[in-house]
């Protein structure tokens, strides 16, 4: 008998200046990634420009917050993660919680945002949203990687 391993979705989790300004809340987030069963495929420190956090959420340009959603992501350091884990993208957004802090706070405690969130543009981690912003963010902060060689390396099969 064989027994299937699970098919592993990648995405790409970011810590946010807010939480990287604190190590133990840094360290924290960390623990919860490897409690959680993910593989950390690769990480990295960096801060950003202006532009990068610019092009990163221009899909929220135009939004009231964007202004301050860009100054804030390119304040001070950032930490990005691959993370690989069956259904990686639902998976980590689970466990960072709400967006708003009053909600995370109030419904969801436990969670990332729950927990160290300050509030709702300091709110600790991002997660991707769907395969397609995955693979355009793992470009972004890694574009190094290929998504192709990693599942030819057979950590991506399902059988
Ligand atoms: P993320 O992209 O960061 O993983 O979070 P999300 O999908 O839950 O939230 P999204 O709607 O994509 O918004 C991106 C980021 O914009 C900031 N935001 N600020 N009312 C506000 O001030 C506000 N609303 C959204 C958040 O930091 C959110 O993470
Ligand atoms: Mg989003």
């Amino acid at each position: 008998v064989r027994l299937s391993r699970p098919v592993l979705q990648l995405t790409l989790a970011l810590v946010k200046p807010d939480a990287v300004a604190h190590p133990l809340i840094l360290q924290a987030i960390h623990q919860k990634i490897l409690e959680n069963d993910f593989i950390i495929v690769t990480n990295r420190d960096l801060t950003w420009s202006r532009e990068a956090s610019q092009t990163f959420y221009s899909q929220h340009s135009g939004r009231f917050f964007y202004q301050r959603l860009v100054e804030f992501m390119s304040s001070g350091p950032l930490r990005a993660y691959i993370l690989a884990h069956e259904d990686a993208i639902r998976h980590w957004r689970k466990i960072m919680g709400p967006t708003q802090v009053c909600r995370a706070r109030y419904t969801a405690p436990h969670t990332i945002r729950g927990s160290y969130g300050l509030t709702d543009t300091r709110n600790s981690t991002h997660g991707s949203d769907c395969p397609e912003s995955a693979s355009r963010e793992l470009a972004t902060f890694f574009p190094e990687f290929s998504e192709g060689a990693w599942a030819a390396s057979g950590h991506s099969r399902g059988d």
